[in-house]
């Protein structure tokens, strides 16, 4: 340990950490915009500038180690000073539309130039950029990355470099003309870019965002031919009341439930019941691999983002993944068929959108082969983030709604399904139901080994008497390097859990993004994880196969696992 004083006061502090991290630690505000901790940390915008006593320029605090004697200001007339003209030079390449802006009132940015009272019109934005590079759109239709609202501050290029494993953003050209994308003359697809939203996550403005599809929801919601069903996936309500104020890892679901209510919708389904049925098609997958020899390992194939990279980056391993749709796509394929034929409605005039805390949904969704007849099975993906905006918009007044309970037959959910939303929720969820399959008997509920944030989880489980070996892999980068590992590696893994984003959806690429600071107090990960265990103790029936209307649905419906009609529906193919 070393001692220094900040701004007058003592403090010992560990002698590995920087100024800007010892300050936090004491509760001392220095402002920060470029920083992320562990994915970016360049000190390019120079908003974290602090004196240090003895040294005749400001350093930024975020890259200046401590050390003993070190006497730190982080807050006088020349501070002050520095931090408001960079903060202002920053204002020149940004447009602020803020109104429009899906950031308006959770902007990194804006928060510091309130804060510093900038008050500057000028922009340089006119002319700075070619036409081509200033507003940019994947081929799918589902990001957005507009230069006019990017400082430049390096935190998503890190992202996509550090968490997805992939560097499909780089900054191009120099100067005033510089801007961040996907290498020059390359589209956001054909680099590579697999949707996980890290970048996005990163971002401190609203330069990099999904392509937003209020618009089209408030239009069919005022549409009096449509019937709008609406399902919610797991992690969305883990994380949605963050949007509203409540603390990481608040467990909003009731309000989540009454919210759609309020909005008119005029049915609620919920993703936790077609992820249990995903565990029973899933399941019987497996034990047919079981019985046939394989091909081992068999792949999760839930995640869209971690489909996307298996597709663009390992086609090889396409015969692993199971031909499982994900619980979303099953949603929007039942809700098309056999929910429209029990209630008497033409498919057409149903709009089916789901809730989801991902933006690669939004891509998956349009996917072919996800409907029939001219119609797709989902029809619109909100992220959780423009769910939270929606109901925002619409003047609803979120924290002082009652609980609601959907209880419609496609509502209702076990425990298991419920922990879908985390890394490793789907594999134990699968192990509940497929080790009672196996051993003829009641197995136990929990599988502590595949639960928590370690990127790669493995273990080994004795079902009739054969070693399974399982993992969890969660997060680009993990995922490649458990890859490029499984094509030289001896073991025999049977069954892999992969997620696109690291710590599974509760982290998904279209949450609430969680500002660079409370990123670094909070484990982000963990809170919000530990909302869906606690939903899954709670519930009585906490096994996928025990969900009454999972089995119901097989006797009226789908006669069993992989029959011809569940294939038709629930089963799907991939691209090489
Ligand atoms: Fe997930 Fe899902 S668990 S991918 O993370 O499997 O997005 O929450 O909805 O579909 O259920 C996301 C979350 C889902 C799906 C489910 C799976
Ligand atoms: Fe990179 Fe993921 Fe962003 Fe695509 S969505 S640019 S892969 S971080």
């Amino acid at each position: 340990p070393v001692h220094i004083t900040i701004n007058g006061l003592p403090y010992t502090v560990d002698s590995t950490q920087t100024i800007l991290e010892a300050a936090t630690k004491n509760n001392v505000y220095i402002p920060r915009l470029c920083f992320l901790k562990d994915v970016h940390e360049e000190a390019n915008c120079r908003v974290c500038s602090v004196k240090i006593e003895g040294q005749k320029n400001l350093k930024p605090a975020c890259k200046t180690l401590v050390s003993e004697g070190m006497n730190i200001i982080t807050d006088d007339q020349e501070v002050y000073d520095t931090v408001s003209m960079n903060l202002e030079l920053l204002t020149h390449r940004h447009h602020f539309e803020c109104f429009k802006c899906s950031r308006e009132d959770n902007c990194e940015f804006l928060d510091l130039l309130r804060k510093y009272s900038i008050d500057n019109e000028f922009s340089q934005l006119y002319g700075m950029f070619d036409e081509e590079n200033y507003y940019y759109q994947d081929d799918n239709g589902v990001m957005i990355i507009d230069s006019s609202k990017c400082i430049l501050c390096g935190r998503c290029v890190s992202a996509c470099e550090k968490q997805s494993g992939l560097s499909v953003l780089h900054f191009n050209n120099r100067g005033n003309k510089t801007y961040v994308g996907p290498a020059l003359f390359h589209s956001l697809d054909d680099a590579g870019c697999i949707y996980c939203g890290k970048c996005i996550g990163a971002c401190p403005t609203g330069a990099l965002r999904e392509k937003d599809d209020i618009k089209n929801v408030e239009r069919v919601l005022r549409d009096p031919k449509k019937k709008v069903v609406v399902q919610v996936a797991p992690a969305v309500r883990a994380a949605l009341g963050e949007a509203f104020g409540y603390p990481i890892g608040t467990d909003v679901e009731g309000k989540m439930f009454q919210a759609l209510k309020a909005l008119g919708v005029d049915e609620i389904m919920d993703t936790n019941f077609t992820a249990d049925l995903t565990i029973l098609e899933e399941g019987t997958e497996f034990l047919h691999r079981l019985e046939h020899g394989g091909p081992f390992p068999m792949f999760t194939s839930c995640s869209p983002g971690w489909v996307n990279l298996l597709e663009q980056y390992y086609p090889e391993f396409i015969p692993n993944l199971s031909t499982c749709k994900s619980p979303q796509q099953m949603a929007g394929a039942l809700i098309k068929t056999y929910y429209a034929d029990k209630m008497g409605y033409n498919p057409k005039d149903i709009v089916s959108i789901s809730i989801m805390p991902c933006i690669a949904k939004k891509a998956e969704a349009r996917r072919e082969g996800m409907g029939r007849d001219g119609y797709q099975d989902v029809d619109y993906v909100l992220t959780t983030r423009e769910f939270a905006r929606l109901i925002k918009r619409r003047g609803i007044d979120f924290r002082n709604l009652e609980d609601s309970k959907p209880f419609g037959m496609l509502a209702t959910y076990t425990g298991a399904g419920a922990i879908f939303g985390a890394t490793g929720g789907v594999m134990e969820a699968a192990l509940r139901t497929v080790s009672e399959i196996l051993e003829q008997k009641e197995t136990p509920i929990d599988f502590l080994e595949m639960r928590g944030t370690q990127d790669i989880k493995e273990a080994t489980y004795v079902l009739q008497g054969k070693e399974i070996n399982v993992a969890v892999v969660h997060g680009g980068a993990a995922t490649k390097a458990f890859l490029e590992n499984l094509k030289t590696t001896e073991k025999q893994y049977h069954f892999v859990e992969f997620m696109g984003c690291t710590g599974g959806c509760i982290n998904g690429g279209g949450q609430p993004v969680v500002t660079a600071r409370d990123q670094e107090t909070y484990d982000v990960r963990a809170l919000r994880a530990s909302v869906l265990y606690k939903i899954d103790e709670k519930q009585r029936m906490r096994k996928s196969h025990q969900n009454p209307f999972v089995q119901e649905l097989y006797q009226n419906f789908l006669e069993k696992p992989h029959s011809k009609k569940s294939h038709e529906l629930l089963h799907t193919k991939y691209k090489k």
